[in-house]
């Protein structure tokens, strides 16, 4: 089976020219002026209008349309693709059920502070125009109401002129800093009335403005609690792709002498090579990261997620503390994804990027000599004695196979830790889902492969078993539009997570703890992961037993990804988390502070 050409699946045929113009063309039109390279969609009749401009009036081209087997796919390719590229994409989805479907995933997005323009659609809001049952059930009074909490702007605009401002504002609103999601909803009705051709709107007349500038008394302030620093440290966590940003944090850390910690969570931002990273990142901070935050006297956040979580945990809240950004602007009262409130006594209030050129300038030329030992990286894992393969040796055997190549690890599964990874680029790895929704990984991944398709950079994932299971069928549209990736499900046939928390509440309650797997393990039937993706049109490779079965797995599947396929490889591991993971998730509350 060779991959599919993606230019040339879906080539609709030519129809009559000229004729009259709807509504949804006028939407359609919008779509392209804004430059969305992507529609991934589940179709649905709500948006029968939009799915016929696409196809019919625009050609399927400028934007490409890509199937998705599930909203929650869509979603979760639009953020996997704004991951890669800063950028956003749009997807479709069906009127009040399939906006149902796509909820968990744009609250991913959301909690991520992804760009992504959602579509939706409503049955006709003139109740005089609906057809009987199915017009009504799928037709809301308050259909963005689903959503409102977490989008940055919803609208459900009334008219094809009204559209297009809509369009225009949610581009705006999306990428805007913090950016996010926003839903636009349009009426059955307004997409196939008859709309007259109108120009494009102008788009460069409503883009994003650049992000703000921190005060400059403000970054004075910070700027000498850091001159005067002897120990600074700083948490480099939600930060841009670009390596302009890169090379300038460096260039900040090396300045300061400061300390680096990163986390798992967003994508990668300082390099694991480099003499100042203190600690590998992780999900929650481990051991190294608590110590060094400890005998930090000033931390400088860019943008790290839970700041006084973090601070919290380490006993480090009497640290005078710099914050770099915009995230309060999108706080709400719904969701606690702002985290606890950090103490901070210089707020910047702007992105990351501008606090650390505008530091630059106000600190000078000049290094400082780190304060901190480096971090040594951990020792390459032990082959397990009977040949089985922990998550560690997976990770090891994955670098060995793409040796030599540029890669991009685009999700990495809660079993994964920093150490296992070496990141020398804003690429090198995308960071966790945003929102803590399993079974957004496949679609992710596939999104992120998108975007570096071409690239020469190779999209990689990691899945645990559950997520790949809860979202594989993402994978066919990977398939199905010749978007090479390579995912390696770590599948230790659980939902292994709460196997941990079942043993803490049995040993807290003085119960069995080997009772822990039951209502967790994902086995008796055995699902047969490998042919799941060879039944969508993927290559497909395991089950693999031991280290030996790995290493040829792993270059079977490199050579169907550099020959444009998807590959799934199916590795059996041994259950088991990274010591930070373990930690947090058997700690009780933290409570002090
Ligand atoms: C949509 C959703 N359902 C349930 C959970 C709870 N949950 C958190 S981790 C996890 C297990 C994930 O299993 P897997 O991907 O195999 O990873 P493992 O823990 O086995 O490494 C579950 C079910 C969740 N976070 N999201
Ligand atoms: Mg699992």
């Amino acid at each position: 089976m060779g991959p599919n050409d993606p230019d040339a699946v879906e080539r609709p045929e030519p129809g009559p020219e000229g004729g009259k113009r709807f509504g949804s063309d006028r939407v359609a039109d919008t779509i392209r002026a804004l430059r969305i390279p992507y529609v991934a969609f589940n179709p649905g009749a709500s948006f029968r209008g939009l799915h016929d401009s696409l196809v019919n009036h625009l050609g399927n081209q400028d934007p490409r349309m890509l199937l998705c087997l599930h909203e929650e796919h869509a979603v979760a390719l639009a953020h996997g693709w704004a991951k890669v590229t800063g950028r956003p994409m749009a997807a479709i989805v069906h009127s009040n059920v399939g906006l149902m479907h796509a909820t968990m995933a744009i609250f991913n997005a959301w909690c991520d502070r992804m760009p992504m323009l959602v579509i939706g659609a409503t049955g006709p809001v003139d109740a005089a125009l609906r057809r009987p049952w199915i017009d009504w059930i799928h037709t809301a009074r308050d259909q963005g109401a689903l959503v409102r909490h977490y989008v940055k702007w919803d609208d459900q605009p009334a008219s094809a002129a009204a559209a297009v401002e809509a369009l225009l504002r949610a581009n705006l609103i999306a990428t805007t800093e913090p950016c996010g999601p926003t839903y636009i909803n349009l009426d059955a009705a307004m997409q196939e009335a008859e709309a007259p051709p109108a120009p494009a709107p102008d788009v460069a007349r409503f883009q994003a403005p650049a992000p703000p500038a921190p005060d400059p008394a403000t970054l004075q302030g910070a700027a000498d609690a850091l001159r005067h620093a002897r120990r600074p440290l700083i948490l480099a966590g939600r930060v841009g792709r670009d390596t302009a940003g890169w090379d300038a944090r460096i260039r900040l850390a090396e300045r300061l002498g400061a300390a680096v910690l990163t986390d798992l969570k967003p994508a990668a931002a300082f390099p694991t090579g480099h003499k100042l990273l203190a600690a590998h990142a992780a999900m929650f901070p481990g051991e190294g990261a608590v110590a060094a935050l400890q005998a930090a006297d000033v931390v400088l956040s860019l943008d790290w997620i839970d700041l006084s979580g973090t601070l919290t945990a380490a006993g480090a809240r009497d640290k005078i503390v710099i914050q770099a950004s915009l995230d309060q602007l999108l706080h709400n009262g719904w969701s606690m994804d702002h985290q606890g409130l950090p103490p901070v006594d210089h707020n910047l209030l702007c992105a990351p990027e501008a606090a650390v050129a505008r530091l630059l300038e106000a600190l000078g030329e000049g290094t400082q000599p780190a304060w901190l030992p480096h971090a040594e990286p951990a020792p390459a894992p032990a082959p397990h004695p009977a040949g089985r393969v922990g998550v560690p040796g997976l990770a090891a055997a994955l670098r060995h196979a793409v040796a030599g190549h540029a890669t991009c690890l685009a999700r990495a599964p809660l079993s994964w830790t920093g150490a296992l990874w070496e990141v020398d680029h804003p690429l090198s790895m995308l960071g966790y889902d945003g929102g803590g929704g399993i079974g957004s990984g496949p679609g992710m991944l596939v999104g992120a492969a998108l975007a570096l398709r071409g690239s020469g950079r190779l999209a990689l994932g990691v899945l645990g078993d559950g997520d790949f299971l809860m979202g594989c069928t993402a994978f066919w549209t990977a398939a199905r539009y010749g978007i090479p990736l390579l995912a390696v499900v770590a599948n230790n046939r659980s939902f292994y997570n709460d196997e941990v928390h079942q043993e803490r509440v049995a040993n807290m309650r003085g119960r069995n703890p080997a009772n822990k797997w039951i209502g967790q393990h994902i086995g008796g039937p055995d699902i047969d992961l490998a042919a799941m993706a060879r039944a969508q049109g993927c290559v497909g490779i395991g089950p693999v037993h031991d280290a030996a079965g790995l290493t040829a797995a792993l270059a079977q599947a490199l050579d169907a990804v550099l020959a444009g396929q998807p590959a799934v490889v199916d590795v059996r591991v041994e259950p088991g988390y990274g010591t930070e993971m373990q930690a947090a998730l058997t700690r009780e509350a933290a409570k002090d502070g």
